[in-house]
């Protein structure tokens, strides 16, 4: 385990496929989402599975019958994990989380966000959020790395069962270190990887730095 997901934010084939291959070796999974779906289609899912395992980071928040569409698209084009919300309700996540069992796949549910103004409306439902994906039976949670002090307090409300995956790191200001010290399972880097000159060694300091 190298405790580091590529946040795969290009938007060409080329540069996905060139990055996800030069970085593969260091990367447990890639995560792709609306930028890079939007520009080539959802068939690059299945290209990046071939080198990673995919999160598909579609901040899923609809009504229940509408997430279910969306998940099973999702697991139908080769994704291994989906990222939903959680604000629309514990419904919405109990139809991402029976989709994802049906096809042996994950989900993780966004806690708080990790900009700046993820602390205006997610802040006082951070923990609630944290809760239902627990008792949902999801994977697990995306908490921001800009704020190692509130993924360890969703770690606490989480438990060990389920996972925490942390965005923030590097062009957010987040350290990698601090996030995993704080509990997080994975950081989340995208922009420190696929726009530094060497997406591969900037990945391979990421997990130097977390010795994880
Ligand atoms: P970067 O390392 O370039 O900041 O990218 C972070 C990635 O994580 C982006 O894909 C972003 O959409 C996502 N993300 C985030 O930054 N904060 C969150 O709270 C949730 C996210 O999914």
């Amino acid at each position: 385990k190298n405790c580091l997901i590529l946040a795969l934010d290009v938007t060409d084939r080329e540069n996905a496929l060139r990055i996800a291959n030069e970085v593969s070796e260091y990367v447990d999974s890639i995560k792709v989402g609306y930028p890079l779906v939007l520009g080539e289609g959802l068939g690059i899912v299945k290209e990046l599975a071939e080198l990673a395992p995919v999160i598909a980071d579609f901040k899923v928040a609809d009504i229940p019958n509408t997430d279910r569409l969306i998940c099973e698209h999702v697991f139908n084009a080769g994704a291994d994990a989906i990222i939903t919300h959680g604000f629309t309700g514990r419904d919405s996540l109990d139809s991402c989380v029976k989709v994802a069992e049906e096809y042996d796949r994950d989900v993780y549910v966004v806690t708080e966000m990790s900009h700046p103004g993820g602390v205006e409306f997610f802040r006082p439902v951070a923990e609630t959020i944290a809760q239902m994906a627990a008792d949902a039976g999801a994977t697990g949670v995306v908490a921001p790395a800009t704020r190692p002090e509130r993924v360890r307090d969703i770690r606490k409300i989480i438990g060990d069962d389920l996972h925490i995956i942390s965005p923030g790191v590097g062009a957010q200001g987040g350290s990698a270190a601090d996030v995993i010290n704080a509990g997080a399972d994975w950081v989340i880097v995208g922009r420190s990887i696929y726009n530094s000159d060497s997406p591969a060694d900037a990945a391979m300091r990421i997990c130097n730095e977390m010795k994880c």
